[in-house]
């Protein structure tokens, strides 16, 4: 893997409804340290929400992190689809609206606006599912979403109701081994 010399801030959203999602996420949470050049510099609380799309399966726990990274976007979303399968998920046997073990969306590459094959940056829906949206916005605040303006002022148009913390936000790594 190239590292770039400099530090790109990147956000993630994580979601599991299969195999104790609270227990896949914190494994994926962990499992960040095998992404070369990149730290974890902060994680929402987890949520369990019902699901969007067809009722007729578990709810789902979502959460988002905000990461620094010298990866390369393609490099970083190869990294979690990595991380994804190493938990069990099998995307060839899955329905596309369907449970899963844990799904890793990069949400957004610093102000990087980009339409490739299997990676659209920002993620689409990024601005209408709240159980992306809120937990986005406690690991960044501030945040201003390319194209789309502030996170703060898109949440304003969604619920947040149907959001249970079932586990608070637990401090990131600030120090140690890259
Ligand atoms: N619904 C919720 N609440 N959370 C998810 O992460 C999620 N992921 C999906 C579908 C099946 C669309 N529904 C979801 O892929």
């Amino acid at each position: 893997m190239t590292r770039q010399s400099v530090w790109t801030p990147a956000y993630v959203a994580l979601g599991s409804n299969l195999g104790d999602p609270v227990a896949q996420l914190e494994r994926a949470l962990g499992a960040r340290a095998g992404l070369p050049g990149t730290r974890l510099v902060a994680a929402s609380a987890f949520y369990c929400n019902p699901p969007l799309g067809p009722q007729d399966q578990p709810h789902f726990v979502n959460a988002a992190a905000g990461l620094l990274t010298q990866m390369s976007p393609e490099a970083l979303l190869a990294g979690l689809k990595a991380i994804e399968s190493a938990q069990g998920r099998r995307r060839e046997a899955e329905d596309r609206w369907g449970p899963r073990v844990l799904d890793l969306d990069l949400l957004l590459y610093g102000s990087r606006c980009s339409a490739g094959p299997g990676l659209v940056l920002p993620h689409p829906g990024v601005a209408e599912r709240n159980f992306v949206l809120f937990p986005l916005l406690e690991v960044a605040p501030g945040l201003r979403i390319p194209g789309l303006g502030r996170a703060a002022v898109l949440a304003a148009n969604l619920e947040r109701s149907g959001l249970e913390c079932v586990r608070p936000a637990r401090p990131a790594e600030v120090t140690g081994p890259i």
